[in-house]
């Protein structure tokens, strides 16, 4: 009997409009009610099919599922982590602080150089995917990464810090085809208090 899977799409930590004028209401409940969505129930219909392959010792069945739950499941990872981690305008503090903003400097050299980088990495991506900065648990470094398409920042054998969707159902209702002004744009956003929260996490 093929087990319980039932992943579920979590709310959102504030109102469709709470990010404007950064993110349009419009943009935020197409991404989280359509496409996150979308993610959560195609990740439980892989995972169904998954468990009962795997009843029935179907190995062929079970790797033939493996890119489905790679991309849906990412997916669903990779929204629920984006979510938390932005915040309406002047809530999420000013910029990183503590010690977060000393393994920022320690790793990048100051904060502008590191904002710098980290936009001309994430603007730059071919296609879909994320830019992340991620910890490095063995180095005990900070590193800024791109994952494709939903490719979990996990594949990269690092942990999520803080990460920017660029897929263009994330930005081209409002910025077009200009990519960078959005991953610009979205430094006013970010929920400082929540990612240092993950970084302390991270790095205990
Ligand atoms: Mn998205």
């Amino acid at each position: 009997m093929a087990q319980q899977t039932n992943y579920q799409l979590p709310d959102l930590p504030y109102d469709y409009s709470a990010l404007e004028p950064v993110i349009s209401a419009e943009i935020m409940e197409l991404h989280h009610d359509k496409h996150h969505k979308g993610y959560v129930n195609k990740l439980n219909e892989a995972l169904e099919k998954y468990h009962e392959a795997e009843s029935k010792n179907n190995v062929s069945d079970m790797i033939a599922l493996q890119s489905a739950i790679k991309f849906n499941g990412g997916g669903h990872i990779n929204h629920s982590i984006f979510w938390t981690i932005l915040a309406p305008e002047k809530e999420g503090g000013e910029g990183p602080s503590g010690k977060l903003l000393q393994a920022i400097e320690k790793d990048f050299g100051d904060l502008s150089s590191f904002q710098e980088k980290f936009n001309t990495k994430t603007s730059g991506i071919q296609g879909s995917g994320w830019g992340w900065l991620g910890y490095n648990k063995a180095t005990k470094e900070l590193e800024i990464a791109t994952c494709a398409n939903q490719d979990p920042l996990s594949t990269k054998g690092l942990i999520p810090i803080l990460g920017v969707d660029v897929w263009e159902h994330a930005y081209y209702l409002q910025y077009k085809n200009v990519r960078p002004d959005y991953v610009k744009a979205i430094w006013k956003i970010f929920n400082w208090k929540e990612i240092e929260k993950r970084f302390d996490q991270a790095s205990s």
